[in-house]
């Protein structure tokens, strides 16, 4: 049903782009459950560049702006950070103007699928010494300390790049935290063995009496060179984040979908069966780099053992999902789940825009362990199927 157009709106030159703008936000998602049975996508994206309110990029005085032109345009609006605050499912987005530029604003939602709606004005991040040139993928994290921590990418140009190199960068953990996700204390960034690095966050509660980082170490800002896999490591006190050795605790591997590198997504969710990770792995192909969505179970008393990792991806990019600005990627630094069971992944497609899929901690804990394992060979990879059929061997009459 068309909406009234509210009286104060009416005749302005942005009457259109208001009334679509709230068709947007009000719209309801339809769910798609995936043949898999391991979760259900929805048909839309819950947050894109056009969901970012319309008087951050236009000016609403049609006496200054009487072609209703948008003035500040946004480009993206993906990787988000995920947490349940106050009942409401509130995504730390990574919004990405047409600048280039990332900042982090926060939108809402009172289901976790429909109808999320950004807060007033984008997050005011806190600045050090060296200001970031670009910050983004937001981890967020309630510490047993009682802080919710922020962990985030903060990317600098490289002070060493050759004469000319204008993209060479050096990127690194940031670190906010609050109370209330109102008033945020920046903390110093990560110190680290390691050049570079992307994809940390940290663990929810304290190791003998220690914060413990993921990380992922590298040696180039886009090339993992000799680092990569996902690290652990140890900070006695988050005020001086300084981390004196990393352990790889998941390896990329020679001709695996985490053959060139891979990343811990959001801080991993407590099971009865082990620390649940949700994580990202990439490969090359003649198309470029493919990131796909992996998950994986470490041990309750030992977080650097993984016990259980089916081989392949989870989730992989659909047809919808493969183009955007940096293609055939799909990236995921948030999920939550109630109380109930039920799990929000909040993923990312192609850079470009965010979705969500859900699923149940039972469903993910049953694919950790009962999928079986990489062989890392093709022989391996039928003997896996070859298993199955024999185990199906009372049961094929059903097919
Ligand atoms: O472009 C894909 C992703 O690339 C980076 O991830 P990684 O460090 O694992 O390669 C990040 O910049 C991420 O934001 C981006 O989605």
């Amino acid at each position: 049903m068309k909406k009234t157009t509210t009286p104060a709106i009416l005749n302005h030159p942005l009457e259109n782009i208001v009334e679509a703008h709230r068709n947007l936000i009000d719209r309801k998602n339809i769910p798609q459950a995936h043949p898999s049975g391991l979760f259900t996508k929805y048909r839309y994206p819950i947050v894109t560049a056009e969901h970012a309110p319309l008087n951050w990029r236009y000016d609403l005085n049609p006496e200054t702006n009487p072609h209703g032109l948008e003035r500040i345009g946004i480009n993206a609006a993906f990787n988000p950070g995920a947490i349940k605050w106050n009942d409401k499912y509130v995504l730390c987005v990574r919004v990405e103007g047409k600048d280039r530029k990332s900042f982090f604003a926060f939108a809402e939602s009172e289901n976790g699928v429909d109808n999320f709606r950004f807060w007033d004005a984008p997050l005011i991040l806190p600045q050090n010494e060296i200001p970031d040139v670009n910050a983004y993928d937001m981890r967020l994290t309630l510490h047993e300390d009682g802080f919710v921590y922020g962990i985030f990418c903060t990317e600098r140009k490289d002070p060493n790049a050759p004469e000319g190199d204008t993209s060479a960068a050096i990127a690194n953990a940031g670190i906010i935290r609050s109370k209330d996700l109102m008033n945020w204390e920046r903390l110093p960034d990560l110190k680290s063995p390691s050049n570079q690095q992307r994809n940390v966050t940290i663990h929810p509660e304290f190791v003998d009496g220690k914060y413990a980082l993921y990380t992922r170490p590298q040696d180039g800002f886009i090339s993992t060179g000799k680092g990569g896999g996902i690290g652990l490591g140890y900070v006695k006190d988050m005020k001086f984040p300084i981390i004196e050795e990393e352990f790889i605790i998941n390896q990329k591997e020679y001709h695996t979908v985490y053959e060139l590198k891979n990343g811990q997504g959001p801080s991993p969710i407590k099971t009865d069966e082990g620390w649940l990770h949700l994580a990202h792995g990439v490969r090359n192909t003649a198309a470029g780099l493919r990131y796909v969505l992996y998950l994986f179970i470490t041990d309750l008393n030992d977080i650097q053992k993984v016990k259980h990792q089916p081989a392949g991806y989870f989730m992989a990019p659909d047809e919808t999902e493969i183009i955007g600005d940096v293609g055939n990627v799909l990236f995921a630094n948030g999920w939550i789940v109630d109380s109930d069971g039920k799990v929000f992944i909040y993923y990312a497609s192609s850079d470009t825009r965010t979705h969500v899929a859900t699923t149940t901690l039972d469903i993910l804990v049953d694919y950790c362990i009962h999928s079986p394992k990489d062989k890392f060979t093709t022989s391996g990879s039928v003997n896996n199927i070859m298993q199955l059929i024999d185990k199906n061997l009372k049961f094929d009459k059903l097919l």
